[in-house]
């Protein structure tokens, strides 16, 4: 029987408990039958999370591309792999081919093949959301090198930091990139971060916005006229199941960015899978994920989980917000999109704006709504489940990391029943552990604990790059033979996860202990309140006491703002109780957020306290102008 395809829940049960009792036999048959091998494993895991040392398919050999494209050519050859919708509507888009991403992927290996890169070597790539950066990552796959992929929105010095830690020889980027309205100098933000490192030979240069560039003799070339007299066919290089595909980097919660290392045979066989269960991917569906291809979240569901499925997926270079409010709307409609795939952050913001935007789109293609990122509140849940999925696309809120490589814990839709807030069942195979702050193991139901994983998925990140220390000491230390995740979460009554938020954003206040989510997800039902963050500050008499920052919609801005404190912190008592009322409400235009739109609470912590000669790093934030701003009007 396969067990490749979930289609009922007792098919879940009956499938994960065969995962768990044997794990090896389960992923071994999964690996057998759904892939293509040029050797197969010689052991299908080895495992020590104490040193760690994790090994999937070990003795296996392959080429991911050779399971993403060359094995689709014979029999999806002239089926779309990927829908390119450029940034501004008018642009056309571009249907691009198995066939043509076969040739497009050899073309460019062939040119970094000409430039010196070789199996083992990094490769960082700076593009935009463009078809040239599913060809550069697959271009390196092709060949055995490493990509590392850098968010086009990281500045200069994030990106010279990361170009130095993985010691890349090459850089892929464009002349420049189209955001909304904007455009922005690509080219001048890697010429200022090359200056910080020496041993950067070649810039690999796309001509996308046409911009007025500078080109360093020596150094930098045009692609395009590269890839114009580059061969069409490059033979595969052949790499060992644990040689590594990626590097991703993921801030820590302080210091150096963390390279995360990702394997080759691990991480596309959980990716593949997940992606076929957890959407319900059936040939000819339109699936489309939002997420940039520079997070774990583009890796793995804009690419190598969709193609490894033969599937079509949709790459767009845009924001929601341009032309207007509803250009996620129209694309969907327009490319009759069956699986959509977006942030909550990105949901709120749509939320404020006119129902309109929505309903004048045709939607009903859409079979699936998943979420990821962060926990989703029930304000967005049900504005997601009621108005783009009219009631009848289940919603799958999927939780991940960077470091698991693909979606942990989900709903499997039309298969799983979902509640709002809950990312529900443990995906199979995945074995979570909540546990107490002794290092013990809460069993049963309705506990909250820590989020930990007790046995070795496949597309567990291996390594940090150049500090397996860190790696060991930030993920497998706290608890003993456990992958500590860094979340909190509880189970309720029926075993259903919810996740809580990080565990550092936990407040205990008089001896309690408060989630942040929670007490906002209560804010935000407010009708006037648009977005909010909770941090903890000291208190005499409670230990902490909170601090709210609220983002209030349009509708909120002429209201009495001692009333609204006092409406709001009414809610919080209705909803979760008098403990967790705010102390003090600051209602501010903006809350800080990192590029993937998480709220960076470390910053909203020291506001609170008052603490605001060393704010850190705030370089990552995509708009540190409010920081001032709400240091300038705390209440
Ligand atoms: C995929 C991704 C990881 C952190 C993770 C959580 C939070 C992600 C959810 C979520 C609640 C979710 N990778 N998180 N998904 N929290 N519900 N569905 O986001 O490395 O960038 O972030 O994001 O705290 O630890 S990530």
């Amino acid at each position: 029987m396969s067990n490749y395809h979930i289609k009922h829940l007792e098919e879940y049960f009956q499938v994960y408990r065969k995962s768990v009792r044997n794990p090896e036999a389960f992923w071994e048959e999964i690996a057998e039958e759904h892939f293509v091998w040029r050797k197969k494993w010689d052991k299908v895991l080895e495992w020590d999370f104490s040193k760690p040392e994790i090994k999937w398919f070990e003795g296996a050999q392959l080429n991911i591309t050779e399971n993403c494209i060359d094995r689709h050519l014979p029999t999806r050859g002239n089926k779309t792999a990927i829908i390119f919708e450029p940034n501004n509507p008018k642009e056309e888009a571009q249907h691009i081919s198995y066939h043509q991403l076969h040739e497009q992927v050899c073309k460019m290996a062939n040119v970094l093949k000409d430039h010196g890169v070789k199996k083992g070597d990094r490769v960082c790539i700076y593009l935009p959301m463009i078809p040239e950066l599913a060809f550069a990552m697959l271009a390196c796959a092709r060949i055995g090198a490493i990509h590392s992929i850098v968010f086009a929105g990281f500045s200069s010095n994030a990106l010279s930091t990361r170009i130095n830690d993985a010691d890349c020889k090459i850089v892929i980027t464009s002349d420049g990139s189209y955001r909304g309205a904007k455009s922005i100098d690509l080219k001048g933000i890697v010429d200022k971060a090359l200056e910080e490192c020496p041993n950067v030979q070649s810039v690999l240069v796309v001509k996308r916005t046409g911009a007025e560039i500078a080109m360093k003799p020596g150094r930098d070339k045009w692609l395009s006229h590269l890839l114009d007299n580059a061969y069409g066919d490059f033979v595969a290089e052949i790499v060992d199941a644990e040689d590594p595909l990626f590097i991703l980097y993921t801030s820590g919660s302080t210091g150096r960015p963390k390279g995360m290392v990702h394997s080759t045979a691990g991480y596309m066989v959980y990716t593949a899978y997940t992606f076929k269960n957890v959407f319900q991917y059936r040939e000819n569906d339109v699936f489309w994920c939002t997420a940039d291809i520079g997070w774990i979240t583009g890796h793995s569901y804009i690419i190598y989980g969709p193609l490894a499925n033969g599937a079509t997926t949709v790459l767009f270079e845009g924001v929601p917000s341009y032309p207007d409010h509803g250009r996620f709307w129209e694309v969907i409609e327009k490319h009759k999109v069956n699986q959509f795939y977006t942030a909550p952050t990105a949901i709120r913001a749509l939320a404020k704006e006119n129902l309109d935007f929505v309903e004048k789109h045709d939607l009903s293609s859409l079979k699936v709504l998943g979420s990821v990122g962060e926990p989703i509140n029930e304000e967005a849940w049900h504005w997601y489940n009621n108005n783009v999925g009219k009631n009848q696309s289940p919603i799958v809120d999927t939780w991940w990391q960077t470091e698991t490589g693909g979606i942990m814990i989900t709903p499997i839709p039309y298969v799983t029943p979902t509640t709002p807030t809950f990312a529900t069942l443990p995906f199979i195979g995945i074995q979570p552990a909540l546990m107490d702050e002794h290092g013990n193991e809460l069993k049963g139901n309705q506990v909250e604990g820590r989020l930990c994983i007790k046995f070795p998925w496949p597309s567990i990140a291996r390594t940090i790059w150049g500090d397996h220390d860190r790696y060991r000491d930030t993920y497998f230390t706290a608890y003993k033979d456990q992958y500590f995740t860094g979340d909190g979460a509880l189970r309720d009554a029926v075993g259903y996860y919810r996740i809580t938020g990080r565990v550092d954003d936990v407040i205990i206040v008089s001896g309690h202990n408060l989630g942040t989510a929670p007490i906002e997800d209560a804010i935000n039902e407010h009708p006037a309140v648009a977005e909010s963050a909770i941090v903890g500050f000291p208190h005499d008499v409670k230990g902490n006491a909170l601090y709210g920052f609220v983002m209030l919609k349009e509708i909120g801005e002429s209201r009495d703002r001692e009333n609204l404190r006092k409406e709001i912190n009414q809610q919080i008592t209705e909803l979760i109780g008098p403990i967790a009322k705010l102390d003090k409400i600051q209602f501010v235009s903006g809350l800080p957020k990192t590029r993937s739109g998480k709220i960076m609470r470390r910053i909203l912590r020291k506001i609170a306290s008052n603490d605001v000669s060393n704010l850190g790093d705030t370089s990552t934030l995509l708009n540190p102008e409010v920081v001032q701003e709400i240091i300038d009007q705390v209440v």
